[in-house]
């Protein structure tokens, strides 16, 4: 007899280690443990929505006839540890030893490794590319372009394809997305579901246990299993795949899901399969129910982008949550756990988080993660902060969106360059400068825009490093032309404000 470890983000019946195990004799392990919850100070929402979706799953799972040991974090006996959890329970049952799937986090990996048990690990076959396939694509490649790796997905898996060429004739449609916040949002957002009696459980028992964590723990609408996750795709694929293409990079004051699906937390937490949810997105583009720019930016998502940012995160190693190319060691400002700031945009982005452990992508690079590269925050502490807050968080698909695409510490493995902008980016994208205590029209002065100040000065400040980037040049000839007294005023007012910001005053 041996375990079979099911990991809280391994939440599918397809799951390697489960169907390599025997459910007639083998034992499935499940394990609610302060090691996990606690190692960084994770959303009360998504330990909830963890603990719920585990609870659920083991249930299912006995339903088919598994017999399921299952820890909850308030069980006397629970060792704190997924190690220590299999150790026990490899003594109580006399099992031989443990099966389980590759966990996401090279930590994980690292203690599965070292465990005194028999153990096979298998790798995780719920993504499209394998570990050998991203290698052998990314071998003797100078650049790791995500786009050229995308469309070898699209080819393996054949999706939005016409024989051999892409349909409609062109790979990305991005040129006809990225338009500015829209009027009216006729899509009412994600489903929503009321807290069944497993759910109202945990609940009660995270509100006890993590009062301290940043983070709404109520209200809670998650789904929380597989046929709940799949509701809440039709209604979006319904509602609001058709636009979701057009306004992908649109932010509003008073909408925070816009078009988005909502969908990474229950796909990476397995309780929907990457390649369904694409599949069912082509079905609405073939039925003629939602236009290709929206079918393909979405596909691109998931089949380019996370299987890309897997790829990199394992093919990179374990140090690549502690890379710091551009050597910021600023301490993650107060502002982000939610201290009153005066710029509108954060604020909404923070606040957002807080309450719903999600903000969209332009939310997270353009606001959160601009205004971190631009103030020179520690790389190291804004990956903690993303890693934690998010219910849609797991270190292989978060550390190289931040770490990499976001803060550009990985020196440039990601992006070509850095995602910095001025306010003129946010003010383009969303209605929040409209509301703010800075003007995002004025560079320098008293209301000036904090980044529109932070801008220049993050150029200034990594010159040497950035001058010769060809996606850079107009940046620094703008620069350049400046005259010096107006260049000194914008990096003195800079150096105020980051004054300000480490002194803990409201900014
Ligand atoms: P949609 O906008 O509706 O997109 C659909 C799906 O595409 C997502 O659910 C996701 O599965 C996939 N996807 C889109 N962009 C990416 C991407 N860059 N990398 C990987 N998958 C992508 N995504 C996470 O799943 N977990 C994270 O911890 C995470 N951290 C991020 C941190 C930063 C700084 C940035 C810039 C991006 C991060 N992303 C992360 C990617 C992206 O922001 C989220 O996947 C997305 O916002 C989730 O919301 P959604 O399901 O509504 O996505
Ligand atoms: C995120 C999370 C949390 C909050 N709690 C648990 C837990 O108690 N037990 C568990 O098995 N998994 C949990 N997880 C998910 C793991 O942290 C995740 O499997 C690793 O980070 C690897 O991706
Ligand atoms: Fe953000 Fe600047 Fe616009 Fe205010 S003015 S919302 S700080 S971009």
């Amino acid at each position: 007899m041996r375990l079979a470890l099911v990991l809280g983000d391994q939440l599918s019946s397809g799951l390697s280690a489960l169907l390599k195990t025997d459910k007639a004799q083998d034992i499935v392990v499940m394990a609610e443990v302060i090691g996990e919850a606690a190692y960084v100070p994770h959303h009360p929402k998504k330990i909830a929505f963890t603990f719920a979706a585990m609870r659920k799953f083991a249930e299912a799972l006995r339903a088919q006839g598994w017999t399921v040991a299952y820890t909850k974090l308030d069980d006397p006996e629970n060792t704190g540890s997924i190690t220590g959890e299999l150790i026990r329970r490899a003594a109580e049952y006399d099992a031989v030893g443990v099966v389980y799937t590759e966990p996401g986090e090279w930590r994980l990996i690292a203690a599965l490794g070292d465990i005194p048990l028999k153990s096979h690990s298998l790798p995780d076959t719920r993504f499209i590319a394998t570990h050998q396939e991203f290698e052998d694509w990314a071998e003797g490649r100078k650049q790791l372009r995500m786009e050229y790796f995308y469309r070898d997905m699209r080819r393996k898996t054949g999706l939005l394809m016409d024989g051999d060429k892409p349909e409609g004739g062109k790979w990305n449609y991005d040129h006809d997305n990225r338009k500015p916040a829209p009027d009216q949002v006729e899509f009412n957002g994600p489903m929503q579901f009321t807290p069944d009696e497993t759910v109202r459980d945990v609940l009660a028992l995270v509100g006890g246990r993590f009062v301290d964590n940043f983070g709404d723990l109520e209200p809670f609408w998650f789904a929380t299993d597989t046929g709940q996750a799949r509701q809440h795709l039709a209604h979006w694929l319904k509602g609001g795949l058709p636009k979701f293409g057009d306004f992908q990079d649109a932010m509003l004051n008073d909408n925070r899901f816009l078009f988005h699906a909502v969908v990474g937390l229950y796909i990476n937490a397995g309780l929907l399969d990457p390649l369904e949810v694409c599949q069912k997105a082509e079905a609405a583009y073939r039925d003629g129910h939602a236009p290709l720019n929206a079918v393909e930016g979405f596909i691109r998502q998931i089949i380019g982008w996370r299987e890309y940012v897997r790829g990199i995160y394992f093919r990179e190693g374990p140090d690549y949550t502690s890379r710091n190319a551009l050597g910021h060691e600023r301490k993650l400002p107060e502002v982000y756990w939610g201290a009153e700031t005066k710029m509108n945009c954060m604020a909404k982005a923070v606040q957002q988080t807080k309450e719903e452990a999600y903000a969209h992508h332009i939310q997270r690079l353009m606001v959160t993660g601009n205004f971190a590269l631009l103030s020179g925050i520690d790389p190291a502490q804004v990956h903690e902060w993303y890693l934690a807050v998010y219910a849609d968080a797991y270190e292989w698909v978060e550390a190289p969106n931040v770490i990499g695409m976001s803060q550009f510490a990985d020196d440039g493995i990601i992006a070509s360059k850095p995602y910095i902008s001025s306010g003129n980016y946010i003010h383009k994208m969303s209605d929040h400068c409209r509301a703010c205590a800075y003007r995002v029209q004025d560079k320098v002065g008293d209301k000036a825009c904090p980044f529109n100040l932070l801008y220049w000065h993050f150029l200034d400040r990594h010159k040497e490093r950035f001058r010769n980037n060809p996606r850079m040049g107009n940046m620094y000839r703008v620069w350049d032309r400046m005259d010096d007294t107006r260049k000194e005023t914008v990096l003195q007012e800079a150096e105020l404000f980051l004054a300000k910001l480490d002194a803990g005053e409201t900014v």
